[in-house]
């Protein structure tokens, strides 16, 4: 039992057995499967088993595993060297992508995560702006930066406080939590504090409450409401960007924000991220301006053409059509087994994106998605797994479905959940 001893021996030599908490599986118990190999939709585990994958690295391989281009790139790029600390030819043309294909980005900075693309992206707003505070949504999960990484407060409109100990209660109390898709929160959090606030950021659909788009002017009221504040709009596209289109929520809702943060899809599994926006605002980052922001293995050229090959494909295959349409069809096949089994449940999908929420209501903001049955969702889980397809081990995900993910493949997954769930 390969997967049974490397889970032992990781447990002995990193906190939890893992290098990210989610993939320790607490959300859904049971031994945590550690993965050797993926190929276009599937992935293999240590002890050999084959899933038809729907995680997909938590977003990034929207082009399936190994994608031949990908792999040809990244191998000849290997041979060259795998950096060297200085410009090379990749980040310009992966930048000249990203400008190309993003519709509020005039410039960009290349960085090593999702994370520090909305670390830096809130410093620069406060940079920008000179001023200290920052809005977000409760439930919208934008990495493990200290500003971002806090819960909602005891009421509406009111500071936050630290999310994990270790972020000091003074740091916490420069972040407002107010609910998302929540119209009225927004205008009294600006009604109280406007003059204060530097950014709001917000996944412009979310994906960390599980899959929840933004009502209907929802978008177009943070776009307002910060410009007549003097305030920036960051939108967190780690997750959307390059995924609901080619120029990712923004382009899909024709809403523009102040700053864009990318990440996941961008370096086609890599270890890439970004943020970038208006000539105007990106020339305030170091060295061009006074924002400083660094990194060693920013820009580094394998990471690079990984992202150029991904980013090249998708903007010349078009594949969104498709995309939307096979994901349409599994997430509606697994509605009718759900339903014809008699378990209450809720779809939200988005494009290639959407989450299976055990509730009867209706899901448009994170108290209305921890009404989910998790337990249930933690017997689902680990019933899929047994059937061979591997989905986010947790109910807050979201389950994705690339180009790879042929007609069988569906057709195939829906099978195994129909196994799944008549043994639930
Ligand atoms: P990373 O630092 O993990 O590359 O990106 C942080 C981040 C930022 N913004 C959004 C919208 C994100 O979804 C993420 C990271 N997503 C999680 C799960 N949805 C990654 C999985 C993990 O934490 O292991």
């Amino acid at each position: 039992m390969n997967n049974r001893k490397i889970v032992q021996e990781a447990l002995e030599l990193m906190p939890g057995g893992v290098n990210s908490p989610v993939r320790a599986f607490k959300a859904v118990g049971g031994e945590p499967v550690v993965l050797v190999k993926g190929r276009g939709c599937r992935v293999w585990d240590a002890d050999g088993k084959e899933y038809i994958d729907f995680l997909a690295s938590w977003g990034p391989l929207i082009l399936g595993h190994a994608h031949p281009k990908v792999v040809k790139a990244v191998k000849d790029e290997v041979e060259k060297g795998l950096s060297f600390g200085l410009t090379n030819p990749h980040e310009v043309k992966l930048a000249q992508l990203v400008v190309e294909m993003v519709p509020s980005v005039e410039k960009v900075r290349f960085v090593n995560s999702g994370t520090e693309a909305t670390m830096s992206a809130v410093r620069l707003a406060r940079g920008v702006t000179g001023k200290k505070l920052v809005v977000k949504f409760d439930g919208c999960y934008h990495g493990h930066y200290d500003s971002l990484l806090v819960s909602a407060g005891s009421g509406v409109a009111t500071f936050a406080i630290p999310g994990t100990p270790g972020i000091p209660e003074e740091i916490a109390n420069l972040t407002l939590v107010i609910p998302f898709n929540d119209e009225s929160a927004v205008r009294e959090v600006f009604e109280k504090h406007g003059e204060e606030i530097a950014c709001v950021i917000v996944e412009p659909v979310a994906g960390n409450m599980g899959v929840v788009p933004p009502k209907e002017g929802f978008l177009e009221l943070l776009r307002e409401i910060t410009r007549d504040s003097g305030s920036l709009l960051i939108f967190d596209e780690v997750i959307t960007g390059f995924r609901l289109s080619k120029g990712g929520a923004q382009e899909l809702f024709g809403v523009e924000p102040d700053i864009t943060c990318m990440g996941k899809v961008l370096g086609g599994g890599m270890p890439v991220g970004a943020y970038g926006g208006k000539k105007e605002i990106m020339s305030q980052v170091a060295p061009e301006g006074p924002v400083y922001q660094a990194g060693t293995l920013s820009g580094n050229p394998v990471a690079m053409v990984a992202g150029v090959e991904t980013l090249k494909e998708l903007r010349d295959s078009e594949p969104y059509g498709e995309l939307d349409r096979k994901a349409d069809k599994l997430s509606k096949g697994v509605s009718k087994i759900l339903k014809d089994k008699g378990i209450p449940h809720r779809i939200n999908r988005v494009g290639s994106m959407f989450t299976v929420f055990f509730t009867e209501r209706e899901v448009y903001d994170f108290e209305s998605a921890k009404s989910s049955d998790t337990e249930l969702f933690g017997r689902f889980f680990q019933k899929l797994l047994e059937k061979g397809v591997l989905i986010p081990p947790a109910q807050f995900e979201a389950w994705f479905v690339s180009t790879a993910h042929e007609e069988e493949h569906i057709e195939d997954a829906l099978n195994r959940v129909e196994d799944a769930v008549k043994e639930l």
